[in-house]
């Protein structure tokens, strides 16, 4: 390659990576169950919109699932995975398999251990959440967890309908935080928990630049979902912890819910 066309391909490179934003994955196929069951999580930080390279994660500081107000420590369940992507180096990553029995609300918390983002010399810290119902009975899908951040959900987090709008809460400690900037993504790649891979086709558009929305006065957004399909918001350093071994940290909330066409 000629010099001129190696730097033309970094710049590419460079204005590509801007446009994508990290995500803290938790993921899990199926969100509204009929039986009893085992359902596989996967815990991976990327790029789900993009469907670009994954980061690699340490242990998690922290892994859990409350159901009726009671809090099971999941930590013991991680698997640790070489998770491919669509094409670069496995990334550290994690898996879980978790027993749903009883009718209502499980929601899983996990709190990542902060991630050295060298590119921008900033750590990284994604709290997150995902929210799996059985039985079709709500038990309190919008209980806070008590997390340092935390996006609260004010639509049932497992049945969004594409068309319509979701909204949700951002507390800091508690707190709702106001005028904080929350990025949204979809998973833009099939995911294969036998394979504990992303798949190499996307499976819809990317946007341009990232899709935004910015917390009101009482912590509030509200996005319209415009199809089917997981959705991501990571709500960006509204945490309470601004440093992390010296170094700048970015504490986020990220929530994932699941929206379905309603035919
Ligand atoms: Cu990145």
């Amino acid at each position: 390659m000629k010099p001129t066309a190696l730097l033309s391909a970094a710049a590419a490179l460079t204005l590509a990576s801007t446009a994508q934003a990290h995500f803290q994955l938790l993921y899990t196929p199926e969100v509204m169950l009929e039986k009893p069951g085992d359902i596989d999580l996967a815990l991976v930080f990327g790029h789900p919109m993009e469907n670009s390279h994954s980061m690699d994660m340490g242990q998690p500081e922290a892994f859990f699932v409350v159901f009726k107000g009671e809090k099971t420590d999941l930590t013991d369940s991680l698997e640790a995975v070489d998770w491919q992507g669509p094409g670069d180096e496995p990334a550290d990553a994690y898996t879980a398999t978790y027993k749903i029995r009883r009718n209502g609300d499980y929601l899983f918390g996990l709190v990542p251990v902060p991630y050295m983002e060298g590119a921008e010399d900033v750590y990284i810290q994604q709290i997150t959440k995902t929210i799996v119902n059985k039985g079709a009975m709500p038990t309190g899908w919008n209980e806070p967890l008590g997390l340092p951040t935390e996006i609260v959900p004010m639509n049932k987090p497992y049945q969004v309908f594409a068309g319509s709008t979701f909204t949700g809460q951002l507390l800091s400690e508690g707190e709702p935080a106001a005028g904080v900037e929350c990025e949204i993504e979809y998973i833009n790649s099939e995911i294969d928990l036998e394979a504990d891979s992303f798949s190499k086709e996307i499976l819809g558009p990317v946007p341009s630049t990232a899709i935004v929305a910015i917390t009101d006065d009482n912590g509030l957004f509200t996005f319209g979902i415009p199809r089917p399909g997981v959705w991501g918001f990571a709500c960006l350093g509204s945490g309470p912890d601004k440093e992390y071994e010296g170094k700048e940290l970015s504490q986020d909330a990220v929530l994932w819910i699941n929206a379905t066409a309603l035919e």
